[in-house]
């Protein structure tokens, strides 16, 4: 039986970062997390290039214009949606992984989902580097699996 699998070296990879201004107070946590993840792991923080938009609405177009562009190995979206009074949350959320895996089948390039989905404040807190972790960290480490994976003989080209 043959295995493909990816390791964790960042070492040459060329990374695009998608980041909302909304609920930035725990967008640039996860933004922080995620670079840290990335140069922890060996990318250089040149080959790293960061998007902000205004909100996870707007983060599909930047994702599929920085997929789309071939200059990156993988694509990371952050951001934070927090459930308030209304349904408006779930919409976003709906349309914003939809379209994020679309990207990413259409281009072949990955596109990983970092937003944070929160019912409320404190999950928001505790997704964005404290009791539950940085989801930035852990997108950043899925980016670089995904990234090396299509590298390996065996599963692409
Ligand atoms: N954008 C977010 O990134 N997070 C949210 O929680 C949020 N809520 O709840 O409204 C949000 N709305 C803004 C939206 O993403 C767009 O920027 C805006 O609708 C303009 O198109």
């Amino acid at each position: 039986m043959k295995e493909i699998s990816a390791h964790l070296e960042g070492k040459g990879l060329r990374i695009g970062v998608v980041v909302s201004r909304f609920n930035d107070l725990f967008t640039r946590q996860l933004l922080a997390g995620a670079e840290d993840a990335l140069v922890r792991h060996g990318v250089d923080a040149d080959a790293i290039t960061v998007a902000w938009v205004p909100g996870a609405n707007e983060s599909p177009l930047a994702a599929q214009k920085m997929a789309g562009s071939g200059r990156y190995d993988a694509v990371i979206v952050l951001g934070c949606v927090i459930q308030g009074a209304t349904r408006h949350a779930e919409l976003i959320n709906g349309q914003v992984s939809r379209s994020l895996a679309k990207i990413a089948l259409d281009t072949g390039v990955p596109v990983i989902n970092g937003v944070v989905t929160a019912e409320n404040l404190d999950q928001a807190i505790e997704r964005s580097g404290t009791k539950a972790g940085n989801k930035g960290w852990t997108a950043a480490l899925a980016a670089i699996e995904m990234a090396n994976l299509f590298k390996q003989p065996g599963i692409s080209g």
